[in-house]
């Protein structure tokens, strides 16, 4: 079972977490771990994940995002289960009870117009809850140039969901006092609240800028039907078993299920 190592995160980003709903977490894990998920990434930056057509080919994009790769990928279920992370996410959602949802990565190709828009994340997911973060692990040195991550500052005590390109009149772009944001080392990661509204910035640069991310919920979480949210597709057209399970889950049931197992973790 994981220990939590309560070196990694003091009590004061713990309550940063808690008030701004973003922090940056220095050498959340080590330079063997940065090898291993790089070497996994660009194995499968080119093929289909789990969740995609198999024999669709790839069409060429200025930035991939493929995701639940823990099923079929052991690199990815060890970051899952047994990195740091999950050590992490427990401290910051201070909580007993520890669920992942999914793994998925971000490739940004260089000198590409390629901009994330502002949004958060808990639109995408089928649950509701307040504890819930994703952590987002840089495997290249960030910055402003190659696509670096900014969030609007105490944007998830808002109270409001943002899908990217939907563009609502109640939302209106960020003053720059408002917006938080850190150049990275790779090993470095930012952990943010599902509501956090953030974007990421275009790639200018002459190299590819790689993360993988990892979301994770607490005790207060459960199954919220959303419509137009992961898995993105109509469940009887996913045949992995792991899915069994959680298609018949019910408003306000634990998420606990084949596809959201829990990671125990002790203090
Ligand atoms: O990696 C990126 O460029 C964007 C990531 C992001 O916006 C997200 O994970 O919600």
């Amino acid at each position: 079972m994981l220990k939590v190592d309560t070196r990694k995160i003091s009590p004061q980003q713990v309550e940063a977490f808690q008030r701004d709903g973003v922090i940056c977490v220095k050498n959340a894990v080590d330079d063997i771990w940065v090898e291993r998920i790089r070497t996994a990434v660009d194995k499968n930056v080119l093929i289909p994940g789990p969740m995609e057509e198999k024999n669709a080919p790839k069409p060429e994009a200025s930035a991939e995002h493929t995701s639940n790769l823990w099923l079929v990928d052991a690199d990815f279920r060890a970051l899952a289960f047994e990195s740091p992370l999950p050590t992490l996410a427990v401290q910051v959602l201070k909580s007993e009870k520890l669920n992942f949802l999914a793994d998925g990565f971000f490739v940004k190709k260089p000198k590409t117009n390629a901009r994330i828009g502002w949004h958060n994340d808990l639109p995408y997911w089928p649950i509701q809850g307040w504890q819930c973060c994703k952590i987002w692990l840089a495997l290249d040195t960030v910055n402003q140039e190659n696509g670096r991550l900014e969030y609007i500052k105490g944007s998830h005590r808002w109270g409001r969901e943002l899908r990217e390109r939907s563009n609502p009149s109640w939302f209106v772009e960020p003053e720059p006092q408002e917006i938080l944001f850190w150049d990275m080392e790779a090993g470095d990661c930012l952990i943010h609240h599902f509501l956090t509204i953030h974007h990421s910035v275009t790639n200018i640069s002459s190299a590819q800028r790689r993360a993988v991310v990892t979301n994770w919920t607490g005790d207060d979480v459960t199954y919220y039907h959303r419509p137009k949210a992961w898995p993105f597709k109509p469940l009887e057209e996913i045949d992995l078993p792991q899915f069994n399970s959680f298609k018949t889950k019910k408003p306000g049931e634990p998420l606990d299920c084949d596809i959201f197992p829990r990671v125990e973790v002790h203090r």
